[in-house]
């Protein structure tokens, strides 16, 4: 039997010695060169690579630093017009190990977008699920379905996949904040629609607080109206206030013999669901740590990946075999399966986000704390 040779077959089989492998004769290059034209590939020749005995993320432990970053925006800004079919000023982290694609991991989405006073990015829809936190400034209003949410340090804005969104800047100065999605997740696996809306976001007087936080906004109290839980949170800011309050009481209260924090030195709360005590959205995982002065964590390793930025403070950040001293507004990636361990000096307020809700919905987390020496 003949077979159409395919030079252009995109399949390449290298003959691979070792145990398990067959021996490297001339009938098996010929056999292998078969299966390259037939678009077949086998087992044996991969399995190390497919199904290594743990985790081996492409991702790379990355750091990226804010001054540049917001630098750059601030270019961009001078630059770049906004508009409909760009959609957004926002300039993605490219994973050194993810081929030069605009993802921080395999899964997330982070970006630093910027707009110029008056200026407006048109409202749109999607099915990536979204999320705004602001390192610093304020100004931007972000208006979802309808409902103008204000901005400002340390809040962190939920944004579910396909509502309508847009973004306006009322004030006289520029502001840059931190968007972070799952369009590598949703892009992966074909799940992506999109829609386009108005190009003006319709600003009207913008209120202290949005119709969401008047509705969800109070701790511990559901509206009657509303009993059904929902997948992604409706309320549509948490503000800083609250999350900073939150980590305060919890230091305060380990001080006072109450076992209230992550460990010792280390309080952390969850953005959750109103409705559902569940992750904020369905793809992703948003957290806020916070390192007393003088404390270390300990070092442990997750399925999925995240990435952190620096809200306040300093300190020193070990992923795998990296290591960085990082400051505030820095970004920095912990790709699937890398040991993680985060230590300050003189205190530090961390932000992070991860895509843990996929695989625990799938039923694929693990989580390993290691032993501390002794
Ligand atoms: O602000 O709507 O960084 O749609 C990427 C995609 C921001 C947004 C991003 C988006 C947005
Ligand atoms: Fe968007």
């Amino acid at each position: 039997m003949t077979t159409d040779v395919r030079p252009d077959s995109p399949v390449h089989i290298t003959m691979v010695d070792g145990p398990g492998q067959p021996p490297a004769t001339p009938e098996l290059a010929k056999l292998y060169r078969e299966f390259e034209s037939e678009l077949l590939v086998p087992l044996w020749t991969e399995i190390g690579d497919l199904m290594p005995t743990d985790p081996r993320s492409r991702a790379v432990a990355h750091r990226w630093r804010w001054d540049r970053l917001r630098e750059m925006a601030g270019a961009a800004g001078k630059l770049v017009p906004i508009g409909r079919g760009g959609e957004r000023r926002a300039i993605a982290l490219a994973n050194p190990g993810l081929g030069g694609r605009p993802f921080a991991t395999p899964t997330l989405w982070a970006a630093i977008q910027y707009l110029n006073p008056g200026e407006d990015a048109p409202v749109h829809r999607h099915t990536q699920h979204a999320f705004r936190f602001v390192i610093e400034g304020e100004g931007v209003w972000t208006v979802v379905n309808d409902d103008p949410v204000s901005m400002k340090r340390g809040d962190f804005l939920p944004q579910a996949g396909w509502a309508w969104h847009g973004h306006h800047n009322i004030s006289k100065s520029s502001m840059a904040w931190i968007d972070g999605l799952d369009i590598p997740f949703q892009y992966q696996t074909d799940a992506t629609f999109f829609q386009f809306g108005p190009d003006e976001v319709p600003t009207r007087q913008a209120p202290d607080r949005s119709q969401s936080e008047r509705l969800w906004g109070h701790a511990g109290l559901r509206p009657l109206t509303h009993l059904a839980p929902a997948p992604a949170s409706p309320l549509l800011a948490y503000r800083w206030e609250n999350t900073d309050r939150a980590l305060d009481d919890q230091l305060a209260l380990e001080k006072e013999g109450y076992a209230a924090t992550l460990e010792p030195g280390h309080a952390a709360v969850r953005f959750t669901n109103p409705t559902s005590g569940a992750d904020v959205l369905p793809t992703v995982r948003a957290e806020f740590h916070r390192l007393a002065p003088g404390t270390a964590t300990s070092t442990s390793r997750e399925v999925g990946s995240s990435v952190y930025t620096v809200f306040e403070g300093e300190g020193r950040v070990a992923v795998g075999s990296a290591s960085w001293h990082v400051e505030r507004g820095d970004l920095f990636v912990v790709p699937s399966w890398q040991a993680l361990r985060l230590e300050s000096d003189s205190g530090m307020d961390l932000f992070r986000f991860s895509d843990t809700p996929i695989f625990e919905r799938l039923d694929l987390d693990r989580r390993h704390v290691e032993e501390i020496q002794a």
